[in-house]
């Protein structure tokens, strides 16, 4: 066997051939021979262990240095070509005297003067002093070189204009306040529109931006933004690109939670505030308390001595508007505000979405520089070559100065909302930008990843140095514990709800995906977001819910009828909403009926233990309970549970249900009846109460509170 096992061995081969034949001076070997061949493996040993002679070995280790390397080095450490003494110092982490002691054994032979900004030049010096340290190295590019900046090449605001380009330009004002509180109305009577009988659930759920004429010919661009709770970012966003904020609230209704948190976005977005109190046409509506509740939130208005305007208003009844428009005007001109119409466009993405007859449409707020066609524009991860521009109200415009909110139409990449536009000079360069943007978001989700990597990794080798040492332990035929082997992927049957999200703007789709950020039960049912985007539903969606078994929710988008066909046969659920808190309200339903049933207990009838007699059953005698219903019915096929006083003295199940010596399946209230238990050494006690229920499936909602 031991003869089989050297021959396996190749080292051992290799010397056999080599050595053996030599010595042999055969060119065959008398394998067969046992003795003899363990005889030339034996010779073959004694000649590759020549000894060295005393005088051989002193001639070998002259003139070598007399390090002592490290048997066993532990920690390793990076060095790079021309180190400084303190960047050796810095690795090894030692003091610079811990490096000038190991230069001198390092670099016995040179005269040079060391000091800690002394460069090593020879790389050999800089390995020995690592090694007489006790660590090992491993040579990297010089750090200062690895994170040497790369070029920029990203578009960047142009500094600001001179003051001799400047032109007045028109104001942005962004109308904020709590849902229902008269936003869209007070816009719609500014402007001779209905916009709000065409919103879905009577609430505005996108950012709208319009221009308004006003009656002295002066034109002011006014953002609509969303008062319900779901829509923070769009209303942050609003108030981050405006010039003033008009804050509606309703006289009825007073300072509400969205007011609030309009003020603190104003004040942010350093925004000045101007108040309009709506729905002044109500009856018994307090003004004054309302101006007061502002008050409490920091906004004083003028009339309780402070500098904020607030005009009371009826949207509705369109009473006092002139008077709110005055104000805006003056607030404007007080102002001054002014942009640079030349040179390259800056602006910013209100809205973006994706039209199915149209395409990729974004609404933009042009901040400075002219808009046309044939622009081209890059923002955030997006970018296009303006082919057409329409007005707020639809209709195809040349240009767009400042303050204009104009629809875009050409992009290549749709952006997001709230990006910023910047004009660059040609399509090249956009595509150089987004090269550079792409790049930098990869480089940063690098960053990002990086610790949890290291983390993981980290765990890794926790669980792999435990399962050696545990092996280890367990000696070298018990490596693998009994039984059969487990599956490398485990089975996942954790209740979980799996979601893609298509919308109609990329607004709504942050508004739906914030909202689902804020779940919270995932230890009971996980809810996954598997893809989302803007834009109806396509085959790539159908594929995607297919394989995460995916329920679709569709926000005001369609899904084209050949697929929601395929979806039918597919078995995949596409849920159309357009009211926001519906689709959150189907999303939390999806959730409830998901979580893992809980048995209860419901009861269904009450009895009195009247007496106990004992009745023959075949050679022996059994207790039966004497007893009265008193509530409900008895079920002879239910569960019981006896109640003496405060304590349950049995639980368990009838052997016998009897009325007038007869077996019954069912006592109705108020009869008689003889119950025998299942366990016949159980006796009852009169007033004994019984109590018959049955365990039944329960269902529980989620607890997941979004926040509206
Ligand atoms: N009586 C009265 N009702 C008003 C007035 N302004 C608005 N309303 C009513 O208030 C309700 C809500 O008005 P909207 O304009 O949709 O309110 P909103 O602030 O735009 O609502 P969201 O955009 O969803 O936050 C509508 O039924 C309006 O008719 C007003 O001045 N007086
Ligand atoms: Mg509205």
């Amino acid at each position: 066997m031991y003869r089989r096992l050297l021959f396996r061995w190749s080292p051992i081969r290799s010397i056999k051939k080599e050595y053996l034949l030599h010595l042999t001076g055969h060119s065959k070997l008398p394998i067969d021979n046992k003795q003899q061949w363990m005889r030339h493996v034996s010779l073959s040993f004694v000649y590759c262990k020549k000894r060295r002679s005393e005088e051989e070995k002193v001639v070998e280790t002259k003139g070598r240095p007399a390090i002592r390397y490290s048997a066993k080095a532990s920690e390793v450490v990076d060095i790079w070509r021309n180190m400084t003494v303190q960047d050796i110092a810095n690795v090894l982490k030692k003091d610079v005297d811990h490096v000038f002691k190991a230069l001198e054994f390092a670099d016995k032979t040179s005269d040079t003067d060391y000091t800690k900004d002394t460069v090593i030049h020879n790389p050999q010096i800089i390995r020995d002093i690592v090694k007489i340290s006790g660590f090992r190295f491993k040579i990297v590019p010089k750090p200062d070189e690895l994170v040497e900046e790369e070029e920029s090449k990203d578009a960047l605001p142009a500094p600001p204009a001179p003051l001799e380009a400047l032109r007045p330009r028109p104001p942005v004002v962004c109308v904020m306040g709590h849902v229902d509180h008269g936003k869209t109305t007070l816009l719609d009577s500014l402007r001779d529109t209905s916009v709000v009988d065409t919103e879905f659930g009577g609430i505005t759920q996108h950012i709208g931006a319009f221009e308004v004429k006003l009656p002295s010919g002066d034109k002011v661009t006014f953002l609509d933004t969303p008062g319900h709770a779901a829509f923070t970012a769009m209303r942050s966003r609003g108030a981050h690109a405006t010039d003033v904020v008009v804050l509606v609230v309703a006289a009825d209704d007073g300072v509400m939670e969205q007011t609030v948190e309009s003020i603190r976005m104003a004040r942010e977005a350093n925004v000045p505030i101007l108040v309009a109190i709506n729905k002044m046409d109500k009856p018994g509506v307090n003004i004054e308390k309302t101006m007061q509740s502002l008050a409490q939130h920091g906004i004083v208005c003028e009339a309780l001595g402070g500098d904020v305007q607030a005009i009371p208003v009826s949207a509705l009844k369109k009473q006092n508007l002139d008077t709110l428009v005055e104000a805006l005007t003056l607030q404007a001109q007080l102002m001054d505000l002014k942009a640079d119409p030349g040179g390259y466009v800056e602006g910013v993405v209100i809205e973006a979405q994706l039209d199915p007859r149209t395409g990729k449409q974004a609404t933009v707020l042009v901040q400075r520089g002219t808009l046309r066609r044939g622009s081209v524009v890059v923002a955030g991860l997006g970018w296009g070559k303006v082919r057409v521009l329409n007005s707020a109200e639809g209709r195809p415009v040349q240009e767009a100065p400042p303050s204009t909110p104009v629809s875009v139409l050409g992009w290549r990449e749709l952006p997001s909302a709230g990006d910023q536009v910047l004009e660059v000079a040609s399509e090249k360069r956009a595509s150089e930008v987004l090269r550079w943007r792409h790049g930098q978001r990869m480089r940063e989700k690098q960053q990002a990843d990086s610790g949890a990597i290291a983390a993981k990794e980290a765990e890794h080798q926790q669980q792999y140095y435990a399962r050696l040492a545990r092996k280890r332990a367990m000696g070298r035929y018990k490596m693998r514990p009994e039984g059969p082997r487990q599956k490398m992927i485990q089975e996942d049957h954790h209740p979980a709800l799996n979601v893609l999200v298509k919308g109609d703007v990329d607004g709504s789709v942050e508004a739906i995906l914030d909202i689902l950020e804020t779940y919270d039960e995932h230890d009971i049912v996980r809810l996954d977001l598997v893809h989302f985007g803007v834009g109806q539903v396509t085959p790539n969606d159908l594929e995607i819910a297919e394989v995460f078994k995916a329920v679709i929710y569709a926000f005001n988008v369609e899904c084209p009828p050949p697929l929601a066909v395929e979806a039918k046969k597919k078995n995949i659920a596409i849920k159309k909403h357009n009211i926001i808190y519906r689709l959150v309200d189907d999303v939390k339903d999806e959730i409830s009926s998901r979580i893992p049933k809980r048995q209860e207990e419901e009861l269904l009838g009450e009895a009195n233990v009247l007496q106990q007699f004992m009745v023959t059953e075949g050679k022996k005698k059994v207790p039966v309970a004497g007893c009265r219903c008193t509530k409900g019915n008895l079920a002879r096929s239910a569960l019981y549970r006896v109640v003496r006083g405060q304590e349950v003295v049995y639980e368990g199940k009838l052997a016998s249900m009897k009325h007038l010596k007869e077996e019954v399946k069912t006592i109705k209230s108020d009869m008689e009846c003889g119950l025998r238990f299942e366990d016949r050494d159980f006796e009852v006690k009169p007033s004994d109460t019984v109590v018959c229920y049955k365990m039944v499936d329960a269902s529980d909602k989620t607890g997941w509170d979004p926040g509206f």
